[in-house]
């Protein structure tokens, strides 16, 4: 199980714990306790044995992880408490050791992120510490060119709060040297799921979550009167493709624009992890679609993977699923009931998303020791969100995701790309679509590009999925984060969503992070009437309800 910590405040008792863990992890990166105590009696008798006054040097004495086939490592949990969770994320360079590969990354809180655990009507509150070196280069021109890699800040992916002032608002530059505080309050009826966290701050994200700058946010206390559900052990997975260049660092935009430049598959940082179940028991597992640009179709050999909720929202059914796809950005609850004792593969399989998504092994499923008989639910209760009527809608608009490309794709540098919405490339200066506070608006999102699939993620409020490819949804299911694709698979994508409570300036965008960080973002503002639109030039005002 995750190793809990509970965080009681951000000042007395946090300093010997974080001097411990900074440490101890500093060369390890993903450690259990186990491990890390482990590291530090190696440490102990190599310092021993050598000159004491002459201090070792970086991480150059500890033992390197294991290439593969370690027990999952789950992220260190840290929960509320009297309905605030507080905490630090501290953003610096750490050596990590993933695959067999000793890496030296931008991370959070020194490698494997924490989960934060919380539950509507409570607020998070950060103290993000940018602890990454002065940039070395000059912001462009156009900003979107990717550029000075050691800005950031935080979005929490899917939460419906407020996007301005220091809630989750990814506007707000964070330079490298200072510390800022993030105050994000979740309504009290708030979806209860899996929702994540990363950086998104226009010219770093791309890198930064490249470089494994990602963690989960759980808000409590969904499936509670389902004891089929409340009994499964959880399981926090964050899917991942590692890349890095020849100096095993992620520091050039080159190194993880092309689609092949995945080197391998990860999940919590670990290559291949062995998952252990006993035979006939049920896990909840939380995946979280944290992969900077590619899908994910995920299959385990000769199980089901059973979904009970998208994106942080509960399905009212249980769906039945052999093959699962996961884009950047989705995450998925399944249930997944072992069979008899065995070893079992989870994969990523073939999927054409315009290119090849990349494949191979994610995990291996160990199935032994005595039999845990359990049950999958027969049944789910209604889920939280009510569907979006015909007669609701205010408002129909139809967005253009398309590109520029070399007239050789294949071989095509990234400087040659501009991907863009409605013909235009992200201008941080500009609002390009208002939306009347009360509004409920149905958008087709069509794609003109005929390399990608496109990956469509607003912020602040999730939406219901109408239409994909041209064929209606009958569950019509609730995300913040849909495919949208190609020409030749359809080419877009309807949904519907409600603007009820919260003004202010958010972002749309594609989640593909090379296509958001080569332009592929706009800026939504939703006004109150009764004060106007207060963001600066543009956008478009809509009342049109035609088709
Ligand atoms: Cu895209």
């Amino acid at each position: 199980m995750a190793k809990e910590h509970r965080l009681l405040g951000a000042g007395r008792g946090l300093g010997p714990h974080l001097s411990r863990r900074s440490l101890l992890q500093g060369g390890a990166a993903i450690g259990t306790l186990t491990l890390a105590l482990g590291q530090r009696s190696v440490v102990g008798q190599s310092a021993g044995a050598h000159d004491h006054h002459m201090p070792e040097i970086g991480v150059a004495n500890l033992p390197a992880v294991p290439a593969m086939d370690q027990a999952l490592i789950e992220p260190e949990v840290r929960r509320s408490v009297n309905g605030v969770l507080a905490t630090r994320l501290r953003c610096a360079y750490t050596y990590r050791d993933i695959g067999g590969f000793r890496l030296y990354l931008r991370s959070y809180e020194g490698g494997l992120a924490p989960t934060l655990r919380m539950k509507p009507g409570e607020t998070l509150k950060i103290r993000l510490i940018n602890d990454l070196p002065p940039n070395r280069d000059l912001a462009p021109s156009i900003t979107s060119y990717p550029h000075q890699f050691n800005n950031t800040n935080l979005h929490f992916h899917g939460a419906h709060c407020s996007p301005s002032g220091i809630a989750d608002n990814v506007m707000r530059l964070m330079e490298p040297g200072k510390g800022y505080d993030i105050e994000i309050a979740l309504p009290a009826d708030h979806t209860r799921g899996t929702y994540w966290y990363h950086p998104h701050f226009h010219g770093s994200p791309d890198i930064q979550v490249a470089s494994g700058m990602v963690g989960a946010i759980v808000v409590e206390g969904d499936f509670a009167d389902v004891p089929e559900i409340v009994q499964a052990r959880e399981r926090v997975m964050l899917v991942s493709e590692v890349v890095f260049d020849a100096y095993s660092m992620v520091e050039d935009f080159g190194a993880l624009f092309p689609e092949d430049a995945t080197r391998f598959l990860a999940i919590n940082g670990q290559r291949r992890p062995v998952i252990d179940m006993r035979p006939g028991e049920v896990q909840r597992w939380r995946l979280v679609g944290s992969q900077y640009q590619d899908n994910m179709f995920l299959e385990l050999d000769k199980h089901m993977l059973n979904v009970i909720a998208y994106d942080g929202i509960q399905l009212g059914s249980l769906q039945e699923m052999k093959q699962l796809l996961i884009a950047p950005g989705q995450r998925a609850d399944v249930l997944v009931q072992a069979g008899g004792p065995g070893t079992y593969e989870l994969n990523a399989m073939p999927y054409n998303q315009g290119h090849e998504s990349p494949t191979g092994p994610l995990a291996r499923v160990v199935v032994a020791g005595e039999p845990l008989p359990m049950k999958l639910p027969a049944a789910l209760p209604k889920p939280p969100l009510e569907p979006i009527r015909d007669s609701e809608i205010t408002c129909r608009r139809t967005l253009v995701f398309g590109a520029t490309e070399p007239q050789n794709n294949i071989a095509g540098h990234w400087q040659e790309y501009a991907f863009t919405v409605d013909g235009k490339i992200f201008d941080p200066g500009r609002i390009d679509q208002r939306v009347r506070l009360g509004a409920v608006e149905e958008w087709t999102i069509r794609n003109t590009q005929q390399h990608d699939d496109h990956i469509f993620h607003i912020h602040t409020n999730p939406f219901q999925v109408i239409e994909i490819g041209g064929v209606p949804q009958a569950n019509r299911t609730w995300r913040d984060t849909v495919v949208v694709p190609r020409p030749a698979a359809g080419g877009s994508t309807v949904i519907r969503t409600r603007f009820l409570d919260y003004t202010g300036v958010f972002m749309m965008h594609c989640h593909m992070m090379n296509h958001e960080e080569l332009g592929m973002m706009q800026s939504v503002e939703v006004y109150d009437e009764a004060d106007g639109p207060v963001g600066f030039v543009g956008g478009e005002i809509c009342s049109s309800t035609k088709k």
